[in-house]
């Protein structure tokens, strides 16, 4: 008998269930398959959908062959075999910010997408902050939050989406009226053969937007192809282009506000506020909104956010930084001449190039690392000492650190081999921060 599923749904994360609530919303009963034994969410799945298809432990090779669509979750790798083979054989396989695009292409609704190695949940948040105070009617949400499909109940007039490389790979049909990609070092190097087909999936938004929205100053960020493109970087802008001069936010010719009334820490946060007000200008944004916006936001938890100042020592968390361009950003954007950085870094270094760390190595006092790939970051600088977990760390950075240094947390890795996620290892740092001062 052939399978009663036309749709089959693989993972059963976030992206998973907001796709079963969409299909069913559409009047489709998918399957939802997920190849661990026991995933986390079959139990809300199970209690939330008791009507969808259920199969764990395996993806269905029969199943999905004869199936009409297979809609993917990120985390799901396309090359996985069983997915390879159906899509040889003419199966459509899809993720959810495509069915997004499908289902918003009917309506009046603008999109703005933002995709880059390192900054994304910050101007995704930062442009939906700017478009709000506006007025505009806005939902925020894709790889930051909300999944995308989730979205579409809120009837937005504009859509901010953050979005990954991995939803990148299964999307064609976006149609955003301003996308970016504001930046592209080594990241996710355990998913992509080469670093140029990582960077190619990245630029592939670049072809679903009106306007392009470009890094001055990082050509690997570049379209493949331009069509209308306004660019923004650190440093004086052609006629209707963004940048700075003589401390002032600038768009073309004209001040917009003084780069030291932003709140967000480090030159990064620069580029990020310039990037976001030019999305949100080719979006109808009123530039009061934007200057209130950058004034106000002192960034995202656990992006070089400053936690702790103990006896003239300030101790910055930046947990979030999983791969070594935001490890860069962060010591260039925080060094000052009056004090050293010393950092804390290691972890799952996620198969990546760490070489381009050399460099800023150098210009911190010390270099403390722990977890799995801790000797190999070792190997980039002499002067590191290597611990074996966070408390070890700390303890060390207090006893090297005086007054006027910063004591950074700022792995280059992800945080999978000892926690959770980042959120739980930049807790830990301020935990034992904070117990080292007595403050529990
Ligand atoms: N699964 C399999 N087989 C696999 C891999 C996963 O069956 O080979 C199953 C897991 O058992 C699990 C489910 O798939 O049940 C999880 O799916 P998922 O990994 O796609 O995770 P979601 O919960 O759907 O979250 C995803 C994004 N995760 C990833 O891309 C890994 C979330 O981004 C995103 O917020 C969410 O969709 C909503 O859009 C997280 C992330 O880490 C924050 N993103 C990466 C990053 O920012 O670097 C790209
Ligand atoms: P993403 O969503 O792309 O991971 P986040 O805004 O969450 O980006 O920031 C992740 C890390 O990248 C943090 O360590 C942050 O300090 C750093 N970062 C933020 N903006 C930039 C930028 N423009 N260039 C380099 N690093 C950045």
């Amino acid at each position: 008998m052939k399978q009663p599923y036309t749709h089959i749904v693989l993972g059963m994360g976030a992206t998973g269930l907001s796709i079963v609530r969409f299909l069913l919303k559409q009047g489709i009963t998918p399957c939802v398959m997920d190849n661990r034994a026991l995933p986390p969410g079959l139990e809300s799945l199970m209690k939330e959908f008791p009507t969808v298809g259920v199969v764990v432990g395996k993806f269905d090779q029969d199943m999905l062959l004869e199936a009409r669509q297979i809609i993917i979750s990120p985390g799901v790798s396309i090359s996985t075999p069983e997915v390879k083979t159906a899509k040889n054989l003419g199966v459509e396989v899809v993720g959810d910010i495509e069915l997004f695009a499908r289902a918003i292409c009917s309506t009046q609704a603008d999109v703005i997408g933002i995709t880059g190695s390192n900054g994304k949940s910050t101007v995704t948040t930062l442009v939906g902050d700017m478009a709000k105070r506006s007025g505009i009617k806005v939902a925020v949400g894709g790889n930051i939050g909300t999944p995308a499909l989730d979205l579409l109940e809120q009837e937005a007039a504009l859509y901010v989406l953050e979005l990954s490389s991995f939803q990148l790979e299964t999307t064609t049909s976006l149609n955003c009226l301003a996308a970016t990609c504001l930046n592209i070092s080594h990241d996710h190097m355990d998913r992509y053969l080469t670093f140029d087909s990582y960077r190619k999936t990245k630029l592939k938004l670049f072809d679903q937007t009106q306007y392009q929205v470009i890094n001055r100053h990082d050509f690997q960020a570049h379209p493949l192809n331009l069509t209308s493109v306004i660019s923004f970087g650190l440093d004086k802008p052609e006629s209707q282009q963004w940048g700075v001069v003589d401390g002032q936010f600038c768009h073309g010719d004209e001040s917009i506000m003084p780069t030291n009334e932003a709140a967000a820490l480090g030159r990064h946060n620069q580029a990020n506020i310039l990037a976001s007000m030019a999305l949100a200008q080719i979006a109808g944004v009123k530039k009061t909104a934007m200057i209130e916006a950058a004034s106000q936001f002192v960034g995202l938890s656990h992006r070089c956010e400053n936690i702790a100042k103990h006896d003239g020592i300030t101790f910055i968390d930046d947990s979030k930084a999983t791969n070594v361009g935001a490890v860069v950003a962060a010591i260039d954007g925080l060094h000052n001449d009056d004090g050293n950085i010393i950092l804390i870094a290691g972890g799952d270094a996620k198969k990546a190039d760490l070489y381009p760390l050399r460099a800023p190595l150098e210009r911190v006092k010390v270099t403390i690392l722990f977890g799995q790939d801790a000797e190999a970051l070792a190997e980039l600088t002499k002067n590191h000492k290597v611990v074996e977990n966070m408390k070890q760390a700390v303890t060390y950075a207090i006893e090297q650190a005086e007054d006027k240094d910063i004591v950074l947390l700022s792995p280059a890795c992800a945080s999978t081999d000892m926690y959770h996620n980042f959120v739980e290892r930049g807790n830990d740092f301020k935990q034992k921060v904070l117990e080292h001062y007595g403050e529990h």
